[in-house]
């Protein structure tokens, strides 16, 4: 992709290797070049839109654009784009990891092996939760919702219900929508695939994990800060729900160190995407993005 991307703008500058971008070094990024392509943690909001603004257009490396100010950026004149589709099945892919792993209490046994404490198969070591057949409730029906639910009908014999601010329906795919309140109280498994807004800043919090059964467990594959992280943290404490598969976290790269001492959770590094494939699908769809604006075409995915 790289080698596309210097072909393309043999001008373009590089800062491989560096920190996210601050609001600081976005503005002056702003300032100072015709597009940007960015991904998360990229501060592309605040004080970035504060000076001078010479780019026309912000790529996003990625689906979920969060840290970049879409609002102030159109209010600019600048075109944002992401790269949706590339990343669906991976993430989905990786809600079934978490989904499963936590279920079956697979991080804690591989923790368990790991350790060398492991002395002999006994009936009822690290007895979790069968998945086939379950209910999972899926909170947020987009390509990567409806991804995760194909997989759960058709690999795993799942019902699925759905929590959508609008009305969805996918020809195929039994589903069935209901308000997030009763999805939250009758599912095993409630899997967060909304994106990250204002809206859906803690949509989960003390009062959602309280709806949650004993034995039910969450999935966050999208945005951290869509799950009060603190509520999280008691409800798991309190056995309020048995499980949490993440990966996504409110702060990241912080992961509050009570949160790593349950043994009930299984906690990945925001590996939604991270195949090889994938990040090529989404570095040449960026690209396809940034040749089409630089060529005074509508880019395939302006947000
Ligand atoms: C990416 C993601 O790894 O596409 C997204 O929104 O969350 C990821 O899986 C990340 O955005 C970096 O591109």
């Amino acid at each position: 992709v790289e080698a596309r991307v210097r072909a393309e703008f043999p001008d373009a500058t590089f800062r491989n290797g560096a920190a996210p971008m601050t609001e600081a070094e976005a503005a002056e990024a702003l300032a100072t070049h015709d597009a940007l392509l960015v991904t998360l943690g990229d501060q592309v909001r605040g004080a970035a839109f504060a000076g001078p603004l010479r780019a026309k257009i912000v790529a996003n490396f990625g689906v979920g654009y969060n840290h970049i100010d879409a609002v102030a950026a159109k209010a600019h004149g600048i075109t944002v784009t992401n790269t949706p589709g590339a990343v669906t099945d991976a993430t989905a892919d990786i809600a079934l990891t978490l989904l499963l792993m936590s279920a079956r209490r697979a991080g804690a046994g591989e923790r368990f092996v790991r350790s060398g404490a492991w002395t002999g198969w006994t009936p009822t070591q690290f007895l979790g939760h069968h998945v086939t057949g379950k209910r999972v409730g899926i909170v947020g029906l987009g390509r990567i919702g409806k991804a995760i639910a194909r997989r759960c009908h058709y690999g795993f014999d799942m019902e699925v219900v759905f929590h959508n601010r609008s009305t969805v329906t996918e020809p195929g795919l039994p589903a069935r929508q209901v308000p997030l309140h009763e999805l939250l109280a009758i599912s095993d498994f409630v899997v967060i695939a909304v994106p990250a807004t204002p809206q859906t800043h803690h949509l989960i919090g003390a009062a959602e994990l309280a709806r949650m059964q004993p034995h039910a467990h969450l999935v966050n594959i999208a945005r951290g800060d869509i799950v009060d992280e603190a509520a999280l943290i008691a409800a798991l404490e309190g056995g309020q729900i048995a499980g949490a598969g993440l990966d996504v976290f409110e702060r990241e790269p912080v992961v509050p160190a009570a949160l790593r001492a349950l043994d009930c959770v299984t906690l990945l590094p925001h590996l939604g995407t991270a195949a090889l494939e994938v990040r090529d699908a989404m570095g040449f769809m960026a690209l396809a993005n940034l040749t089409a604006f630089r060529d005074g075409k509508v880019p395939p995915n302006a947000v």
